[in-house]
């Protein structure tokens, strides 16, 4: 049995790809014991009707996947822990940087693993969820027990048929999408825009160069590999395009009236910099600026 944490468009993507009959969600608190049930439209192919149970208390799961918002993890996971055995391996599918540290110190001797993906997936209305974009996956671990478990979380999860693979740097493929993230989210919560649109917006040409700067100074600073403003804005402008009509999750969220991710985002780049001494006003303005939406 693999339980998901957070049922969500990403969760309930995974569920709905995992062997039938092998997943369940972990239930909330006060959640009613009727099985979740929602339609999934796949890639190709025909929508189907999806029904995953709730976890019971004495079912002990193989794998734990955490697909809450990354604000919400370490909460989440408090009462979960205590029921869970210390070598069951947890799988953190947070955006951003930040809260996957938070947990690994949180409990240093659990074998926690982080993934970052590129799957699409989204909910265009409630009891549908969509998978809108096909992409890969990545998990490495992030605490010494977590290392002899990557290869089967990750057999286990390429069940599904997506791609999934094993990354012995995660830190680093957590990092490039941090990067994306931090170039796209923001500007398109505050200009209430799709990706694409963000580039003809003289408040994106404004800032994304300090901005890059910025990032650029953080990377190295952080022992990652050195990348320079102008590949950054590249690699940004680059998943602009291919995404250029998508809703960024941050829109997302605040188009649902939902707290942000902004402050695993360039909220942590600005952390960083204080830690490191390394100015970022404009990781700051754009996580004041979000926030102030918030
Ligand atoms: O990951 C994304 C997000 O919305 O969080 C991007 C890459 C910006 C695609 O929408």
């Amino acid at each position: 049995m693999i339980a998901i944490l957070g049922a969500g468009s990403m969760g309930r993507l995974w569920a709905a790809k995992l062997p039938t009959g092998q997943v369940a969600f972990v239930p909330r608190p006060e959640q009613s014991v009727a099985p979740l049930a929602y339609h999934f439209r796949p890639l190709q192919g025909p929508e189907i009707s999806v029904q995953i149970r709730w976890l019971y208390d004495f079912q002990s799961p193989s794998l734990l996947v955490v697909t809450t918002k990354a604000g919400d993890t370490l909460n989440a996971l408090q009462p979960v822990l205590s029921r869970l055995p210390d070598t069951t391996p947890i799988v953190l599918f947070q955006n951003g940087l930040g809260s996957q540290q938070r947990v690994a110190e949180t409990w240093p001797n659990r074998p926690i693993l982080a993934a970052t993906t590129t799957e699409g997936a989204n909910r265009p209305e409630s009891g549908l969820t969509v998978h809108a974009g096909k992409g890969e996956t990545w998990i490495g671990a992030l605490t010494p027990t977590g290392e002899t478990l990557v290869s089967k979380s990750v057999s286990t999860l390429a069940e599904t048929g997506l791609s999934v693979q094993a990354e012995p740097e995660i830190l680093t493929r957590l990092w490039q999408k941090l990067v994306i993230n931090a170039g796209i989210n923001a500007f398109t919560a505050i200009l209430n825009c799709p990706n694409g649109e963000i580039l003809n917006h003289s408040f994106y040409q404004q800032w994304i160069g300090p901005l890059c700067n910025e990032i650029s100074a953080l990377l190295a600073a952080s022992g990652q590999p050195p990348r320079s403003p102008t590949s950054l804005r590249g690699a940004i402008e680059t998943v602009a395009r291919n995404t250029a009509a998508n809703t960024s999750s941050m829109r997302a969220d605040r188009l649902a009236r939902r707290p942000t991710e902004i402050d695993f985002i360039n909220g942590y780049l600005a952390r960083l910099g204080a830690e490191y001494g390394i100015d970022t006003p404009v990781n700051q303005m754009l996580t004041d600026r979000v926030k102030q939406l918030d």
